[in-house]
């Protein structure tokens, strides 16, 4: 019995070798396209990013899909039959991680920096009226990373408030009441283009977008509007609905807006290994991996 690896656009023999430091025995089968069924018959295990087209029917053993990343929506497909457990990693250092990167791109909105560096660029020395030291951010989504994203925020002095489905509330008030709103939700049929045209005009004029959990929870069409018609002051977005972003994307281009390509946090290979073979021996005594989703809920 094997575990196939489909973790590109990461880099397969990172994960291979991390997980054979661990375990030397553990049985690996790196995906290629273009493989025959019978070399995918014994697969039970997958450790993946997401599945190319037709590859989780092709997989009649299969027992476990093991997400190398916080999410999974990309293997989460409908052809992936009902009786396979899925789990992703969680990983604190990961949701640490991303909660610097949220109060980084928090302070750096709310303390105006982009525009000293562009005075800097016009060697201008001015000073501007100064930001509120207390501003007022929304975090959608208090699983472990908006957790963590929640506390670090209210460390450095902002006020936070937040919304998720489990604890109920108004998002449409919580946008209404947020300087910056960052979103940390899961990407689920609910949440997919969740902050279109009509919620982002609910926030108030002058405010800001923090992205870092999936590029489709934005319909990035009217966030783009949404900043060239100065309603919102920009965005971060470490995801994007096209990853890697094409050169032609749009978002690359509209002042206010910064990209980067997601690296809020990552990780490590070891995490991500150790995990993954810790839930191989949970499945070979017949027991349940860690850290499942709930396949209906979709995280
Ligand atoms: C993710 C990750 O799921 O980077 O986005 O772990």
């Amino acid at each position: 019995m094997k575990t196939l690896l489909l973790t590109h656009p990461l880099p397969t023999d990172v994960f291979a070798q991390a997980i054979h430091a661990i375990d030397a025995q553990l049985p690996l089968l790196i995906y290629r396209p273009g493989m025959a069924d019978a070399d995918l018959v014994d697969v039970q295990a997958v450790l993946g990013w997401r599945f190319p087209d037709g590859v989780a029917a092709r997989l009649p053993n299969l027992r476990w899909v093991c997400s190398v990343g916080a999410g999974v929506e990309k293997l989460l497909l409908p052809d992936l039959p009902k009786q396979v457990q899925v789990s992703r990693i969680v990983d604190a250092e990961q949701a640490e991680g991303i909660a610097q990167f949220v109060v980084l791109m928090a302070l750096r909105h709310a303390r105006g920096l982009a525009d000293y560096e562009a005075l800097q660029r016009r060697k201008q020395w001015t000073r501007q009226p100064m930001g509120a030291v207390r501003s007022r951010v929304g975090v959608l989504g208090m699983g472990a990373m908006g957790s963590a994203v929640a506390r670090l925020l209210r460390t450095v002095g902002f006020e936070v408030s937040d919304f998720s489905r489990q604890a109920g509330g108004s998002l449409d008030a919580l946008l209404g009441a947020s300087d910056i709103v960052v979103c940390a939700l899961p990407l689920t049929v609910e949440t997919t283009g969740l902050l279109d045209a009509r919620r982002l005009a609910l926030m108030p004029r002058g405010s800001y977008l923090i992205n870092i959990a999936r590029g489709a929870h934005v319909v990035e069409a009217d966030l783009i509007d949404a900043v060239r018609s100065g309603h919102l002051a920009g965005a971060a977005l470490d995801v994007q609905c096209h990853e890697p972003m094409p050169e032609d994307d749009p978002l690359w281009d509209v002042p206010g807006i910064t990209v980067t390509p997601h690296i809020a946090a990552q990780s490590s290979p070891h995490t991500i290994a150790a995990q993954f073979v810790r839930g191989w021996h949970d499945l070979q005594r017949g027991e349940a991996p860690p850290n499942q989703v709930d396949r209906v809920r979709g995280y």
